[in-house]
């Protein structure tokens, strides 16, 4: 821990990509994994644009299931710890796989959403994107104004990632000298290349996981535990700084 603590107090470009492993201990389930919610859902007949239009009702009560949890929950430590290193660095770019928007509520400001924000969503007719807080809808699917049906505009399988919001990602890898991988299992592209990019950019790569990776043999440190734990650890502002 000694020396990817150093690595980062001498660093002035820093990259984080985050999963749902972050969030775990704020009582946000994963989708994979031990506890993952994938096993009663399976991702197929949820999170694509074909489980929507078979069934859209199914698909937002799942939705709103998670804002119900997402809601309930806060930020944790590890969420801070992030938000404060983006304080303290020259540039530091957090990445986040997570729909969840625990980020921004824990303060982070330069957020890359490449799977977008659960509490967005949009209209399949008029096409309007808007921020819609409610867990409970009148009806399911709820509709716009327009009478047109809303989805939430979150990135499903098959569909391609923000193209600005990406570009910037793979940027700030490109040109990061640390990068920290926080609590994702690594196995859903293209959010997972973002690791072996950094490697072949140059950057030392820290993982934090509570289990191994498909990565955590290509990295330079893989730490094993909780983000919550871990990552102030690793954060702290170094002694006298
Ligand atoms: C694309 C929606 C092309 C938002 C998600 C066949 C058909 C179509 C596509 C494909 C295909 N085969 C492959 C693909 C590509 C596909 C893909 O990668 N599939 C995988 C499964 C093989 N990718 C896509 O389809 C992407 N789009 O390729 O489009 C294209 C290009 C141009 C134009 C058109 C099309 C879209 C990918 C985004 C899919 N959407 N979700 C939502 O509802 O959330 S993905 C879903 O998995 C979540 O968004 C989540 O972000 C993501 C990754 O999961 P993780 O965050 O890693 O979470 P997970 O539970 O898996 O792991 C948790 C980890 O935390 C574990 O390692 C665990 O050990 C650890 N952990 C637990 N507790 C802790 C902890 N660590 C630390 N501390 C703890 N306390
Ligand atoms: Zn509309």
């Amino acid at each position: 821990m000694q020396q990817a603590q150093q690595w980062i107090a001498e660093a002035s470009r820093i990259a984080a990509l985050t999963g749902a492993g972050i969030s775990a201990e704020s009582g946000v389930p994963t989708f994979r994994g031990a506890s993952g919610m994938w096993k009663r859902f399976r991702p197929e007949d949820l999170a694509t644009p074909g489980a929507f239009s078979r069934d859209p009702k199914l698909v937002w009560e799942w939705y709103c299931w998670r804002r119900g949890i997402i809601a309930g929950s806060a930020p944790n430590a590890g969420h801070f710890a992030l938000a404060g290193i983006e304080k303290r660095a020259a540039a530091f770019t957090l990445i986040t796989q997570n729909v969840d928007g625990l980020h921004d509520r824990a303060g982070s400001r330069n957020i890359l959403k490449v799977h977008g924000d659960i509490w967005d969503v949009r209209c399949l007719s008029c096409g309007r994107e808007e921020r819609d807080e409610r867990v409970e809808f009148p009806e399911l699917p709820p509709r716009c104004g327009c009478g047109g049906m809303l989805r939430p505009a979150v990135v499903w399988f098959g569909e391609g990632l923000p193209q600005d919001v990406w570009n910037a990602a793979e940027d700030a890898v490109r040109s990061c000298e640390v990068m920290l991988v926080v609590g994702t299992s690594a196995v859903v592209y293209p959010a997972a290349g973002l690791v072996p990019l950094a490697k072949s950019a140059g950057a030392k790569v820290i993982e934090i996981n509570v289990d191994e990776t498909q990565f955590s043999s290509l990295v330079d440190f893989s730490l094993r535990g909780p983000s919550g734990e871990l990552l102030p650890r690793l954060l702290q502002p170094a002694a006298g700084s």
